[in-house]
């Protein structure tokens, strides 16, 4: 009944949108069926539109760090509706949020605000071309930094789900300022650096990537692209849109003590409204219009709503030992994933960062691209729906991380764990 509801729902949306979403991932395509339509959802619950709940692990692919419906999050929306929803002027509530983002983020001293991540990285990009005066950029094969031009060169997520990684109306002109190493494979960095070195404004990676599934950065490799760029005029760009305010207050910098020169955000900052961000050194930032003569603008930019939904998330964030006990829950999400999956007849690995995890299927290691690559997607997708037909909603996709959030308590965390030796017994 439920998946039938959910294909007519479905095709009646294919009718006037393309495939029937807003974003090619939540199709369903790559693990098949229809996808499920959600009318709501509280702490570590979606509810369907035929009032099915789910344990979600999607937690619309990271913002969702407190659970959905967080109460104080959504009294900060309502009181700042009540005040009006766009004025397109300054507002204080900005520079609380910037002040926030730069007092948590080691390389942040000034930031803009934007409403997407894929917004924060293409101004990044340009910004940092604008403060160089130069064209090229360096990525990795399989990390995803949104549907921008200049990287829907080999990317990942949903690029990578549907095999078409560089995207048909990306100009040649883009496309050849776009240069491409292996994730985790420094020496290939260090290659196409030297082989172009005066050439590329900025080298911008996911510090752990979370659009191959999660790929953790191996030792050396982000204080190797730091260095890579020291003394040089490339800027080190840190996409930390996923692991910005996920892996801590400072993000994957912090955790891993690696500075980069800018740094973009979105996801958690905007509490589930439109807002993202990018930041880093002041002489960098200041070259932005109206200072400098780097042009970004937004009628949205820095919305109130956005704004208050953020601030009220990073106030919960910050709260002493939120971090701590995320992560404790994070690790024993990983044991328990471990042990529920002996049961399985099929080659499985995990990768995780604090709370960002993703089964991948293959005996792995998973390490980067080629060998994300290696994992049988048709097992994901029937592991996906033995999961989804027990109440538990994974991303749906191999490639990309399952969010935990800090409402994921013991008894949702054993109901998984019970889920998924069930389906690992029918692999
Ligand atoms: P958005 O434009 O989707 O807000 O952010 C783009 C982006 C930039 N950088 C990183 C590291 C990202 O992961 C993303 C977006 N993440 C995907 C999930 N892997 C968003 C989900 C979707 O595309 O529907």
């Amino acid at each position: 009944m439920t998946a039938a509801s959910h294909a007519s729902r479905h095709e009646r949306a294919c009718k006037v949108i393309p495939g029937g979403v807003n974003s090619p991932v939540r199709a369903f395509q790559s693990v098949g069926g229809a996808p499920v339509f959600v009318r709501s959802a509280k702490g570590p619950f979606i509810t369907d539109a035929d009032g099915k709940q789910y344990i979600d692990f999607v937690c619309s692919w990271g913002p969702m760090i407190l659970g959905h419906a967080f109460p104080s999050v959504i009294e900060a929306i309502v009181e700042a509706a009540a005040h009006g929803t766009s004025f397109g002027a300054c507002t204080e509530a900005e520079t609380e949020m910037a002040e926030a983002i730069r007092d948590c983020v080691p390389s942040v001293e000034k930031v803009r605000l934007v409403c997407s991540g894929t917004e924060a990285t293409m101004s990044a990009v340009r910004l940092a071309r604008g403060f160089t005066g130069r064209e090229k950029i360096l990525k990795f094969r399989g990390c995803y930094h949104g549907h921008g031009d200049s990287f829907l060169i080999q990317a990942g997520s949903g690029a990578l789900t549907y095999g078409n990684p560089s995207s048909p109306g990306v100009t040649r002109g883009s496309a050849q300022d776009t240069l491409l190493a292996e994730y985790n494979d420094l020496e290939s960095a260090r290659a196409v650096f030297q082989a172009n070195a005066d050439s590329i404004a900025a080298i911008i990676v996911e510090p752990v990537a979370g659009n191959m599934g999660v790929l953790v950065p191996e030792k050396g490799f982000l204080e190797g692209l730091r260095s890579l760029c020291d003394g040089k005029k490339t800027l080190l760009i840190f996409d930390e849109v996923i692991t910005g305010f996920r892996l801590g207050l400072a993000g994957a910098q912090g955790y891993y003590g690696v500075k980069p020169d800018l740094t973009t955000m979105g996801k958690i900052i905007g509490g589930g409204l439109p807002l993202a961000a990018y930041g880093g050194r002041a002489d960098i930032m200041d070259q932005l219009s109206p200072v400098g003569p780097v042009y970004q603008a937004g009628t949205l930019a820095g919305n109130p709503l956005a704004t208050a939904a953020g601030m009220a998330m990073l106030r919960q964030v910050r709260k002493t030992g939120f971090y701590a006990t995320l992560n404790q829950r994070a690790e024993a999400w990983e044991k328990e994933t471990r042990a529920a999956l002996q049961g399985a007849s099929v080659p499985w690995c995990i990768n995780r960062v604090g709370s960002l995890m993703t089964i991948f299927f293959t005996a792995g290691p998973v390490r980067d691209y080629a060998s994300a690559l290696t994992s049988d997607t048709k097992i994901y997708g029937r592991f996906f729906h033995a999961m989804l037909d027990q109440g538990i909603y994974l991303a749906p996709s191999q490639f990309e991380a399952a969010f935990l959030s800090a409402a994921h308590d013991d008894d949702v965390m054993s109901r998984t764990a019970e889920a998924i030796r069930k389906a690992a017994a029918t692999l």
